[in-house]
């Protein structure tokens, strides 16, 4: 049966992946729609022509009239909830609501929701290998790769969700069988008034939740509002009741829960502290969803990490070259220049700047100063980086990823690694960060 009202006029604005997959709903549902964009030629508009030619598509500037015309608009996270025209509809009545919305309604199955400014793809996608290697019929996405409503089947036993400020903003009401914010730093700084609009984005996550994760090391992650549901934690100190952490025990460090060692931390294949906050974040979720211990240390143990994320990409002249180019903002390079830094003999070249998306970098100066050899900054901020840096360590400018590869090179001695870790997005110069983390590899590989 569907949960949604079919005398309900609505529109979908935006028609990017969610848009469409939003299209692809209520047209399964037999509502009746019609669907706006602020672009002349949004990126699924051919797709829409083509499979729904019935549907009207208004495409350029918004028309409040038109916005109005629907009870309910369903926007897609890329589009801010401040334009005019949606403030402007939604001041004379209309409901803005988004894709995770209509996805929570219709879910029969259990959803761990996952959202957090950084961490969030690695900690979804291991949830989603523990709950596979339990034999469960798991569906992952949102943020992550497939839209929400295409994960809806009736044959799914548990959804893993990764959710981002954005599409938190349009959802009211998630019920998750468990939610978590596995950490909150500066992000998107270009589309929230400050941190606190952003925290409270993120903090709708818990809506309806039964049970939380929370960072026992970010107070920002607890929820604002306890509702009494069971709270478990995870983080790097030794843990306690309810608690995933570290225990050291005769020279060797265990991943533990409560009083128990589940597994050494050797035994991880990914590097570095942070992620084994992450290991532990995605245990503490696993166990609250009902994922027995054997089926999640095996993921754990098979875990190599995601692409662009602190990857190694080779070693030459005895210096290690890691791509961690999703770093698009400063709490994701802090994690990796201090958990790799804390992990090496030697020090960092890091390969920092781009689109700063008016984010404070002063953060950075600290680890830069322990853990760094020198800076080698790209991209449109990089004077913003250097002022933040101050004297912390030599700095020199590149103009392509290419020269910052060889000005790294120049400068980097045995035992030494050069880290591409922006700190920023990548748009400034590249497609986006897997482009910039594409070129930066191979750009590695072709050394000779
Ligand atoms: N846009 C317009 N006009 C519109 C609608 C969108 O100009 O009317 C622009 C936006 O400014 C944005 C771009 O189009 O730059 C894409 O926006 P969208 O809402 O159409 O995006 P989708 O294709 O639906 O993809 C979205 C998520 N994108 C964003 O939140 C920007 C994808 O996350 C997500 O995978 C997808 O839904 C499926 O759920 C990407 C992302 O960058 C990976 N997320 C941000 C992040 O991780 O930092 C939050
Ligand atoms: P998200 O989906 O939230 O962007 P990812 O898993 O893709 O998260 O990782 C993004 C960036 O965050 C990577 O550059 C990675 O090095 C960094 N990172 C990974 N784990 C952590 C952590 N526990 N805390 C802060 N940053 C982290």
């Amino acid at each position: 049966m569907s949960l949604i009202a079919s005398d309900h006029f609505r529109i979908v604005v935006g028609l990017g992946k969610s848009g469409m997959s939003l299209v692809r709903f209520l047209a399964q549902q037999g509502v009746s729609f019609a669907v706006a964009d602020t672009r002349e030629n949004p990126p699924e508009l051919a797709t829409l022509r083509r499979d729904y030619p019935q549907v009207e598509v208004r495409c350029g500037e918004l028309d409040v009239e038109f916005l109005c015309r629907a009870d309910e608009l369903y926007v897609s996270p890329g589009l801010a909830l401040a334009t005019p025209a949606l403030q402007a509809a939604a001041a004379r009545g209309v409901k803005l609501s988004g894709d995770i919305d209509l996805f929570a309604r219709n879910a029969k199955a259990p959803i761990v929701a996952i959202s957090g400014s950084n961490a969030k793809s690695t900690v979804t996608t291991l949830v989603g290998d523990m709950a596979a290697a339990a034999g469960k019929r798991v569906a992952v996405g949102g943020n992550l790769g497939t839209p929400a409503l295409d994960l809806l089947g009736d044959d799914i036993e548990l959804y893993v969700m990764e959710l981002s400020s954005f599409q938190l903003e349009t959802t009211h009401h998630l019920g998750a069988e468990v939610a978590t914010v596995l950490n909150v730093s500066e992000d998107h700084m270009d589309r929230y008034s400050g941190l606190p609009a952003y925290h409270l984005a993120k903090h709708r996550i818990f809506r309806g939740a039964k049970q939380v994760v929370v960072n026992r090391q970010d107070a920002l992650t607890r929820p604002l509002m306890s509702e009494g549901q069971p709270c478990w934690t995870f983080g790097l100190s030794t843990p306690d009741f309810k608690a995933f952490g570290l225990r050291e025990e005769n020279g060797e460090k265990y991943l533990a829960f409560e009083f128990q060692n589940l597994m050494p931390v050797r035994e991880l294949k990914v590097r570095g502290a942070h992620n084994q906050a992450n290991a532990l974040a995605a245990l503490a979720l696993g166990h609250a969803a009902g994922l027995p211990f054997d089926a999640m240390l095996h993921s754990l143990r098979n875990f190599t990490g995601l692409e662009h994320r602190c990857q190694w990409v080779r070693e030459l002249d005895g210096v290690s070259y890691y791509n961690d180019s999703k770093a698009t903002n400063v709490g994701a390079a802090l994690a990796a220049i201090d958990g790799l830094g804390m992990d090496m003999a030697g020090k960092l070249i890091l390969i920092a700047g781009g689109d700063g998306k008016g984010a404070d970098f002063s953060g950075l100066r600290d680890s830069v100063a322990q853990y760094c050899r020198a800076v080698v900054l790209i991209g449109r901020d990089a004077d913003l980086i250097a002022d933040a840096l101050g004297d912390a360590v030599p700095q020199v400018r590149a103009g392509s990823l290419d020269e910052a590869i060889a000005l790294s090179r120049s400068r980097a001695e045995p035992g030494d690694a050069v880290l591409l870790s922006p700190a920023c997005a990548s748009f400034d110069m590249f497609k986006n960060y897997e482009e910039r983390g594409q070129l930066f590899a191979r750009a590695v590989e072709a050394q000779a």
